[in-house]
């Protein structure tokens, strides 16, 4: 697990810490890079003493986008038999909760990587964008289908037309960006929040992931069914026992995630 090259991870209390480790090309998004991210989220998720992911980019930048360098020659049968998006579908499987915190630039690739994050910090510094239209190409990791439902289709289409950046500030009044934080504060802010979810049962946080994410697709009618089986679901756990008999005997509760 520690022998990556393009990021660095870390173990601190029950967060699970990701950095991508390619500064002198503000780390460019090599296909390489991606598998990385997978084995480490994936090894994340299967780690019952982490209870949550923190993303954060090394150096002057989060991700400025996929890496052109690698990109530039690359064929359409290239990308079928390198079938390298499978891994960024793997990225939105992770059960755990993703905190990402963004500084610099989080441009094309390295946006799409902020939007498959369920929270996202960024420091009043960050820009982002999708820069794409300027290369003769197109988001390809989800940038227009995630963007346009997270903020509506004209609101989409304009920022990703223009390929002009946007400010943290701008992100956040969009809904894009949960919490604008000072530049120094933003990693330590990003792992307070997830330290605060660490503390919470972790089959809740869980099942309310899958659930969110369900409204994202379903009508109304299906993601409420959908809902309630998950709600169902918890009452079979220890946890849910323990949360209910603290509550009783006025104590905080102790959660295993089982
Ligand atoms: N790929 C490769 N190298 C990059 C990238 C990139 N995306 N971005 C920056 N770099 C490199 C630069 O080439 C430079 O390297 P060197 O020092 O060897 O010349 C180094 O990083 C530093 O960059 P700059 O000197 O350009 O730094 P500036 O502060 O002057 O500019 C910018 C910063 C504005 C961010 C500028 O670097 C830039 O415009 N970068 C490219 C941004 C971009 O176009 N991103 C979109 C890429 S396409 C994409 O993401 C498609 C996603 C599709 C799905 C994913 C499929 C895998």
């Amino acid at each position: 697990m520690d022998n990556f090259s393009h990021i660095l991870i870390s173990v601190e209390g029950p967060l699970g810490m990701v950095q991508l480790n390619r500064p002198k090309v503000l780390n460019a998004i090599s296909r390489e890079m991606v598998g990385e991210l997978v084995s480490a989220f994936e090894h994340f998720d299967n780690c019952d003493d982490v209870r949550a992911i923190v993303l954060y980019g090394g150096g002057r930048a989060f991700a400025a986008g996929a890496d052109i360098d690698e990109m530039a020659n690359e064929s359409t049968i290239d990308f079928e038999l390198l079938n390298q998006f499978s891994d960024w579908d793997r990225l939105s499987k992770v059960k755990k909760p993703i905190i990402g915190a963004v500084h610099g630039f989080a441009l094309g690739g390295g946006f799409e990587l902020a939007l498959s994050c369920d929270i996202l910090f960024a420091a009043e510094d960050a820009k982002f964008g999708f820069p794409e239209v300027n290369l003769g190409v197109m988001p390809g990791a989800g940038g227009t289908q995630r963007l346009t439902k997270l903020i509506g289709r004209t609101r989409a289409l304009e920022w990703i037309w223009d390929g002009e950046m946007r400010t943290a500030k701008e992100a956040k009044e969009l809904g894009v960006v949960n919490r604008l934080v000072a530049p120094e504060l933003l990693v330590d802010e990003a792992k307070k929040y997830a330290m605060k979810l660490a503390s919470k049962a972790p089959l809740s946080l869980r099942l309310i992931k899958d659930s969110v994410n369900k409204a994202v697709d379903y009508s109304l009618y299906e993601g409420m069914q959908y809902e309630r089986k998950n709600f169902y679901l918890l009452f079979s756990s220890e946890d849910q026992k323990e949360g209910m008999k603290a509550f009783i005997e006025k104590r905080k509760p102790h959660f295993r995630g089982r």
